[in-house]
């Protein structure tokens, strides 16, 4: 069996783009839930840096950033469900996605962690982005009649952008800001619920109640601590 570990958290998005690009793979792991209110000395050490979660250890290597572990995770097991196309200009418009995913969709997790006239810019940036993603990279699909971005089932994009779902959700919730109308934004509202019904995906989600009440709890932190 190869030695890898998953240094994550339980509630974390980016963990489970991991979590999912490992169990779409099929490669066993050891996962390590990390209590970031007090790093482990394996979490300091592997990311000094920035000292965030996801960490993918392999054969005692570590690797930060989960769209580079996912990049990382496809080079080293090619032949398990490859997550990019094979066709170098498909490949190029999938990186580009990608890119587009890690330079944007932060300012809907900025909403969460904000208020007032700070909140209010996150979250008309929030809109931008998913308007631009709903005429361009969802349009795209509808085009070419694809339910994901790697047609009938899900590959790297897909991942990239699946913390849209449970965690927008969440995120809406405890701050009570919506932004995913299903009336203007209709293909993305249509692609986030094809991908938390994918297989893998379904059985691979942290519980939906129990995640809900963690961002509660974490909204509830900041706002006390932003007002007092
Ligand atoms: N760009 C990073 C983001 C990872 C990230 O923000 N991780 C958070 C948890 S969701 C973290 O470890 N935070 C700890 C800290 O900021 O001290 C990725 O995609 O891996």
């Amino acid at each position: 069996m190869e030695d890898v570990k998953l240094l994550g958290t339980w509630a974390s998005p980016f963990s489970y783009r991991v979590i999912w690009a490992l169990k779409l793979k099929g490669i066993d792991y050891e996962y390590i839930e990390q209590d970031l209110s007090n790093k482990s000395p394996l979490l300091l050490q592997s990311n000094p840096v920035h000292k965030k979660i996801p960490v993918l250890i392999h054969s005692g290597k570590p690797i930060s950033e989960s769209m580079i572990i996912l990049r990382y995770l496809d080079e080293s097991w090619p032949e398990n469900y490859p997550l990019l196309p094979a066709d170098p200009y498909e490949r190029a418009v999938a990186r580009f996605w990608i890119k587009f995913a890690e330079e944007k969709l932060t300012s809907a997790f900025a909403i969460f962690r904000t208020s007032g006239e700070e909140q209010e810019k996150a979250v008309k940036e929030s809109l931008e982005v998913m308007k631009t993603l709903e005429e361009h990279a969802f349009g795209l699909l509808l085009l070419q009649e694809k339910a994901f971005f790697g047609g009938d089932k899900v590959n790297m994009v897909d991942l990239a952008y699946g913390v849209m779902g449970y965690w927008l959700d969440a995120v809406e919730d405890c701050t009570g800001v919506k932004l995913m109308d299903p009336l203007k934004f209709p293909l993305f509202h249509g692609w986030v619920n094809r991908f938390n019904e994918a297989p893998v995906i379904k059985d691979n989600l942290p519980d939906r109640e129990e995640l809900f009440a963690y961002f509660k709890r974490r909204r509830e932190m900041i706002v006390s601590a932003t007002s007092s």
